[in-house]
Formats: structure tokens, C-alpha cells, sequence
């Protein structure tokens, strides 16, 4: 007997269908729990048994960063006495109340029509209003309860990357849970058992939603600090997505060439600057949720350490000094460094691609072309026309400000820089380092003290030095 493709697809949903059923009127008749069967989304059966066994912490790996004993109780950690919140670049943390001991979090999975900068917006989905969603913080020991509402058009559900949680609090589609179906809220509720960066996100299609803007950070800070606490507390998420000019939607199919690479779901020059006054102690948390690309982020001016992965703490004999750290897909990074060299420091990622934006692929090669007799001949039908890329990208970076964009893109739009446009996009910041400040907004321009600007050599100095030019 042979069955088509769609008489399969038919025949194997049917006999899932029925597993299911048998396998729930088993489990209700064995638990005496038969009240508990759900059907909150259509066609799917959900059997609700709570089990009698005691959920115990895990505590054998002893690489767990942990500052406290996974099963004592604490009171509710607080901002200022307890932690320094993180400081979140063009985002925000979820608030949280206090219900009888625990912190109860609502986060609200929904469309978003995002400005990744100004010139270009495109529906994304995300939480609360925002891609990345609000960073949820806390505090080692605290008991975590997160409701999610579902207002997408689509099933979904939460996942709790890297922390230790009971299983089936874990959010995977099918595995741990069944989906949420739209307009349901289900409850999460873990206790923060050691303390670290980390993410969530969706773990229902999610090369869709993930890809669509469906991430966000968790910070969870250590209820008694080994290291000095940190001054300044950066959250950053790094995010990839398609946005072909003219069109309003990210492409989540694609698997490279993605045009749009995101700092907080931002493109420089839109990233809000990182201000930090000499000599205080600062923390980079940098997570990776990108769909396909790892990036390798750069830091100007300073070394840091790696003092911490998703993973845990890394002993300080194993911390390497570095000043690029690669944070793949599915990583957090944590970094940390005093800032001891004013200025106006980039902090990037190291891709040279990666610090464009909606740069075309499909371009001729013109690097090192002579263009006059090309836009000569072309001028006469074309009055002023001139051929692009000639000298690289960076001509395109400014003649691009005064040429027609296409609807609804940043293509290579120059960003104004102290001493002349900047000439990056994509996944670029600065780190504003002071030694005077009034307070966290923009200062400004960094002011070089006097002959430390890089400028033209002088014929006396070119003698001295015996240069020959
Ligand atoms: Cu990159």
C-alpha cells in the first residue's frame, strides 16, 4: 500500500492525536488527577499533573556561581542595597511587585513596530512593547514568577536560557510544555539559584520568532558579592535581521546576508553611548541571539577580562586579558575592566560587514576604477551622474546623505563624527569615558588634551625623523 506525501502528513497527525489521548487517560487514571486535563488551545490536550515528588536544587556541580545555599529563603532582593541595577542603552528593565515574598514579573509577548533608527522601522515582535523585551533582574535567592501573556496571532512560549530551573519551567515547545495558545497567560515560577547573565526567548518556531525580535536578558545579580560591585552595570543584546530597502518586514528565512546588525535592537549611529567616569569599575553583559552569526566584539582603549560566562564564574587564575571577546549564538558574555583612559572609545563588532548597514551585496567591484570617463560618457544621457564604491565604501558613506534613499532604509548614511562623518553602521557604539561628569546623559565630544590629536606631519618633523614621502 502507498501513501501520498498528504495522506502521511493525515495519517501520522491522526495517530499522534490518539497517543496523546491514551497516553492522558493513562496518567489521569494512574494520579487520580482527571480534573486537571486542559484544553486552553484548540486540537491540543494538556494534562496538568503537578507531581507529588519534592523538586530539589541541583548542587553537585560545584561550578554553579552560587553565593548562597540553593535552599535557604531571602527576602526579596532590593535595588541600591542589594544590587546596582544595570544600566540598559535604548531599553528598559520589567518592573516587578512584591507578592508574599515573591517578585512577580509580567511580560507580554505582542507585535512591535520598532525603530532600529531614524529612517528605519519595521514590524518585529517582541515584549511589552519593545525588541529585545525589558530585562528581568534579580537577586540570588529571590523566588521568580513571571506571567506571559500571549497577543501574538501564534502560539508560543518562554525559554529561560542557561538558568538552573526545574524542567518543565524550561519553555520548550512540546518538551517541556505545550504552547501558549494566543490570548492565554501561562505562569512561570523558578527560584534564582546562582547568579549570572542570561537570556529568554521564545522556544516555539524560532527561527520566526526569535528571528522576529523575540529575546530578551535576564540579570541575575549575587546575593553576596565576591568581586566589588561594578559602577557602571551595561546590558547589551546583539540581534541580526533582514530588512531589504523598501519593505517593512525582517526576512526570517534568509540564513545570511543579514543587513541589519543590532546593539538593543539599534544600528549606530542610534546606540545610545555607554558613560562612564575615569576609574570606576565597569561590567559589559553581552548576549547573543542572533540567528546565524557570532560576533566578535571589540573594545578601544582598554583591556578587559571575561569574568563570567552563561555557564558560571571564571576563576580569576583562568581570566584572559583581552580586548575582543567572541560571543556566539547563544551566549552571554561578562566583562570587566576599570575604565582608566578618557575619550571617546568605539565598541564594536570586529565583522567589517557587521558595522554596515543594508550595504548591497549584488554591487560591482569598483575599489580602484578611474570613474571620469564612466561618468563622463554616462553624464550625458545622466547629467550628473557619478559612479560609486571607486574608492571603497567610505565615498558612498557620505555622498549617500544627499543622494535619494530608497523608502524605509539607512542604507551607508553617514554619521556625524567630531572630526569628520564616521562612516560606520550596524552593530557600532562609543564608550564616553570622563573624568569630569554631572551626571549619565550624552557629554558630548570627547576633547583631546593638547598634542594628542592624530593631524598632518610637519616638514620639520618629517626631516627630523628622516621620512621620505
Ligand atoms: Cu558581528
Amino acid at each position: 500500500m502507498k501513501f501520498t506525501r498528504r495522506q502521511m502528513l493525515a495519517y501520522s497527525s491522526a495517530a499522534l492525536a490518539g497517543a496523546a489521548l491514551t497516553r492522558g487517560n493513562a496518567l489521569a487514571q494512574s494520579t487520580g488527577d482527571a480534573g486537571h486535563g486542559q484544553h486552553g488551545a484548540p486540537g491540543v490536550s494538556q494534562h496538568v499533573s503537578e507531581s507529588n515528588a519534592a523538586y530539589s536544587h541541583p548542587r553537585a556541580n560545584t561550578w554553579y556561581a552560587r553565593t548562597i545555599d540553593p535552599d535557604d529563603t531571602y527576602d526579596p532582593g532590593q535595588p541600591g542595597s542589594d544590587y546596582t541595577p544595570v544600566v540598559i542603552p535604548n531599553g528598559a528593565a520589567l518592573p516587578f511587585r512584591i507578592v508574599d515574598g515573591a517578585k512577580v514579573f509580567h511580560l507580554t509577548a505582542e507585535k512591535v513596530f520598532h525603530e532600529f533608527a531614524p529612517g528605519l522601522k519595521a514590524h518585529c515582535w517582541g515584549y511589552n512593547g519593545r525588541t529585545p523585551g525589558p530585562v528581568i533582574e534579580a537577586v540570588e535567592g529571590d523566588l521568580i514568577r513571571v506571567y506571559l501573556t500571549n497577543k501574538l496571532p501564534v502560539p508560543t512560549t518562554v525559554h529561560w536560557h542557561a538558568l538552573i530551573i526545574p524542567c518543565n519551567m524550561d519553555g520548550v515547545s512540546g518538551l517541556a510544555q505545550r504552547p501558549i495558545a494566543p490570548g492565554e497567560t501561562f505562569k512561570y515560577e523558578f527560584k534564582a539559584v546562582h547568579h549570572g547573565t542570561f537570556m529568554y526567548h521564545s522556544h516555539k518556531d524560532t527561527m520566526t520568532q526569535e528571528g522576529m525580535g523575540m529575546v530578551g536578558m535576564v540579570v541575575i545579580h549575587p546575593r553576596k558579592p565576591r568581586r566589588p560591585r561594578p559602577e557602571r552595570d551595561f546590558a547589551l543584546m546583539l540581534h541580526e535581521w533582514d530588512i531589504e530597502p523598501g519593505t517593512y518586514r525582517p526576512d526570517t528565512s534568509v540564513f545570511s546576508g543579514f543587513n541589519t546588525l543590532t546593539i538593543n535592537a539599534k544600528v549606530f549611529p542610534a546606540t545610545e553611548p555607554l558613560v562612564v567616569k575615569s576609574g570606576q569599575r565597569v561590567r559589559l553583559r553581552i548576549g547573543n541571539l542572533s540567528a546565524m552569526n557570532h560576533h566578535p566584539i571589540h573594545l578601544h582603549g582598554h583591556a578587559f577580562r571575561v569574568t563570567e560566562t552563561d555557564g558560571g564564574e571564571v576563576p580569576e587564575a583562568a581570566q584572559w586579558p583581552e580586548t575582543t571577546v567572541l560571543v556566539s549564538v547563544g551566549q552571554t558574555r561578562t566583562l570587566e575592566f576599570i575604565a582608566d583612559n578618557p575619550g571617546d572609545w568605539a565598541v564594536h563588532c570586529h565583522m567589517t560587514h557587521h558595522v554596515m548597514n543594508q550595504m548591497g551585496h549584488e554591487l560591482p567591484n569598483m575599489v580602484g576604477v578611474d570613474p571620469k570617463p564612466l561618468n563622463k560618457d554616462i553624464g550625458a544621457s545622466v547629467p550628473g551622474y557619478m559612479a560609486m564604491g571607486t574608492g571603497g565604501m567610505a565615498d558612498m558613506a557620505t555622498h549617500a546623505t544627499h543622494l535619494d534613499m530608497p523608502e524605509n532604509s539607512i542604507s551607508m548614511r553617514s554619521s556625524p563624527g567630531p572630526h569628520s562623518p564616521i562612516g560606520m553602521g550596524g552593530m557600532f557604539t562609543i564608550m564616553k569615558v570622563r573624568d569630569e561628569l554631572a551626571d549619565y546623559t550624552d557629554p558630548g565630544w570627547y576633547r583631546p588634551p593638547k598634542g594628542t590629536l592624530a593631524r598632518p606631519a610637519t616638514r620639520a618633523e618629517l626631516a627630523r625623523d628622516d621620512i621620505k614621502t
